[in-house]
């Protein structure tokens, strides 16, 4: 394998991290250069908070998955990653091939950094098929110490192989520099291309002008000659640096995916941008004019930070692809570590990717919804049950049975009435989801909840995540918060440094048969749930010090004084695939 140079990556300039303040805490959520600790192989990996069943390669630090696709019966999944470290650096394209998207054979890098045009780093890109069945990959390569960022495409040297293992990077890249009055340093992540009615290829590339996010677009007719459109398909004020913008078509109605390319009159279009600034994402529905080539929102989209989130948690720099094998859209998101750089150097591996999702349009036209892909169940095994069990103020009903370190969970709760909800504070409407359940989440008491799933629990500890929902009421209607809320997630002693928010998100899901739905994925470090079938989703990563192999545990619980009844509740230890 051809080994990345290494770098003086200690330019002051250079910062991929922002900081920002959540639950009172100095949140350092993403990469920034250890110059001292990027070269430093593991020299242990530690198991202890290791994921049983979400992808992570071996050791070393990951982030963004880059270029998933299905090709020939295998699904591909590059990835952003450092060889030689568990901390941001040496960035190549790992790769790994899998025919379920659960169990993962390792292959060599696809992409590592050896020509002119990319000879500082392989940034993130993505993945297009072009007629004929010919995958062509598109990725930002960094071309100097200054991190001027070009974008290049690499081939198969064999289609024949259902690997792909080897790629091409031909010697006429880059295809495209950044233009005149462009910040060629803030230009990357090619998306998928598309191609229109005129039959010219697109794709857009994430960047910032003046403050505003800019989605640019670029035409090509042939997938070489890139053609910068006069306006970006999309761009927003005051939102920042945009990366790894996506856009893609989604049915009105019904579950099915459609092809990057597909079109008609029963399309809406996603555009999603990750927000350099403050590490999350942000998504919105609307309409895509062919007349002026631009993403129109729909009225009522929020396009700032404020807006829809594939994941009101850990996740970031997520991807689509379309499986024409099962005519399904997934997303794919990066969740990296929340403790320190220090931790994962002892741990010796940091970054996970998230359980692929399928996507599609909620019936109500306002939101995405999202599920773990069907071969998750694959794993499942162990199963216990809980059925009509009620649960009163301030009761913990133990699952039992399962390994609850590694297990999948699904619920429905129910209520007798809506009337001991609480009311809404209007002042609310200023905080992040958040913030209130800082104040409202699952470790509050209240009326109608918070009622949901202490997971990862070790209770005579005190240690555990509450997966929880708190109904509110107001004028209007009422108000559900989800909150997942890493707080007491670890009697560890709470350092500046580490990152336990209660993250939180509204759920807009109708109450009327007095019930709400609850999946949550377990798995060592990470607590991925979501809520109201898919509507809303919350990923935390915690380091539990009791609640860890089996003497994790897990719970049902209620800290409202409205009387909750579990009516079903489905657990299963889940089994290890095979990961890399
Ligand atoms: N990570 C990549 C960039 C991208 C960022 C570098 C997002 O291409 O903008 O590792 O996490």
């Amino acid at each position: 394998m051809e080994l990345p140079r290494n770098l003086n990556w200690a330019l002051p300039v250079f910062f991929l991290l922002s900081s920002l303040v959540s639950n009172g805490v100095l949140v350092e959520s993403s990469h920034k250069v250890y110059i001292h600790l990027q070269n430093e192989g593991a020299v242990n990996v530690q198991t202890v908070h290791r994921t049983g069943y979400h992808f992570q390669p071996p050791m070393h630090w990951i982030n963004d998955p880059n270029g998933p696709m299905y090709f020939n019966g295998h699904y591909h999944l590059f990835y952003q990653y450092n060889p030689k470290g568990a901390v941001w650096g040496n960035i190549i394209w790992a790769h790994s091939v899998s025919k379920d998207l659960i169990n993962w054979i390792p292959l060599k890098p696809a992409i590592v950094w050896s020509k002119p045009f990319d000879q500082y780093g392989a940034w993130s890109g993505s993945a297009t098929i072009l007629p004929g069945n010919k995958p062509v990959i598109l990725y930002t390569g960094i071309i100097d110490p200054y991190k001027t960022q070009v974008q290049n495409y690499a081939i198969p040297a064999n289609y024949s192989d259902p690997y792909l293992e080897e790629w091409i990077k031909p010697d006429d890249n880059p295809l495209i520099v950044a233009p005149i009055g462009v910040n060629k340093t803030l230009f990357r992540d090619p998306s998928t291309a598309w191609m229109g009615q005129d039959g010219h290829w697109r794709i857009i590339l994430g960047g910032v002008r003046k403050h505003r996010g800019m989605a640019y677009l670029y035409r090509s007719r042939d997938f070489k000659k890139w053609i910068k459109a006069k306006h970006p398909l999309h761009s927003v004020a005051g939102d920042g640096n945009f990366e790894c913008p996506d856009f893609y078509p989604v049915q009105v109605t019904g579950e099915n995916g459609l092809d990057s390319s597909a079109n008609g009159p029963n399309v809406k279009y996603v555009f999603k941008a990750s927000f350099d600034k403050t590490r999350f994402e942000y998504y919105s529905i609307g309409t895509w004019s062919h007349v002026d080539d631009k993403y129109v929102p729909d009225p009522g989209m929020v396009e700032t930070w404020k807006g829809l989130r594939y994941d009101y948690g850990n996740f970031y720099a997520s991807k689509s692809f379309f499986d024409h094998g099962k005519n399904r859209r997934i997303v794919w998101g990066w969740a990296n570590e929340s403790d320190t750089p220090e931790d994962d150097m002892t741990k010796g591996w940091a970054g996970i990717q998230l359980i692929p999702r399928k996507v599609w349009l909620d019936p109500n036209g306002k939101q995405l919804l999202q599920w773990p892909v069907e071969e998750l169940n694959t794993l499942r095994t162990n199963h216990t049950q809980l059925r009509n069990q009620q649960l009163a103020k301030g009761v913990w009903n133990k699952v039992s049975g399962i390994t609850a370190a590694q297990a999948d969970v699904e619920v429905v709760f129910s209520f007798p009435s809506l009337d001991k909800a609480e009311k809404y504070e209007p002042c609310w409407n200023d905080l992040y989801a958040e913030d209130v359940c800082a104040i409202k989440g699952g470790l509050s008491e209240g009326g109608l909840g918070p009622f949901g799933l202490a997971t990862l629990a070790s209770k005579a500890d005190g240690e555990f995540t509450p997966v929880s929902f708190t109904i509110f009421k107001d004028d209007k209607g009422y108000k559900v918060l989800f909150c997942s809320d890493a707080r007491r997630s670890s009697t560890r002693k709470m350092e500046p440094k580490l990152y336990r928010p209660s993250f939180g998100g509204w759920v807009d899901v109708d109450l009327s048969q007095k019930k709400i739905s609850l999946r949550t994925l377990i798995d060592h470090s990470v607590v991925e749930a979501f809520a109201a079938g898919g509507k809303t989703v919350i990923s935390s990563r915690v380091y539990p010090e009791h609640a860890i192999y089996d003497k994790a545990e897990l719970y049902a619980f209620n800290n409202g004084t409205e009387i909750i009844t579990v009516e079903n509740l489905d657990a299963w230890s889940m089994k290890r695939p095979q990961m890399n």
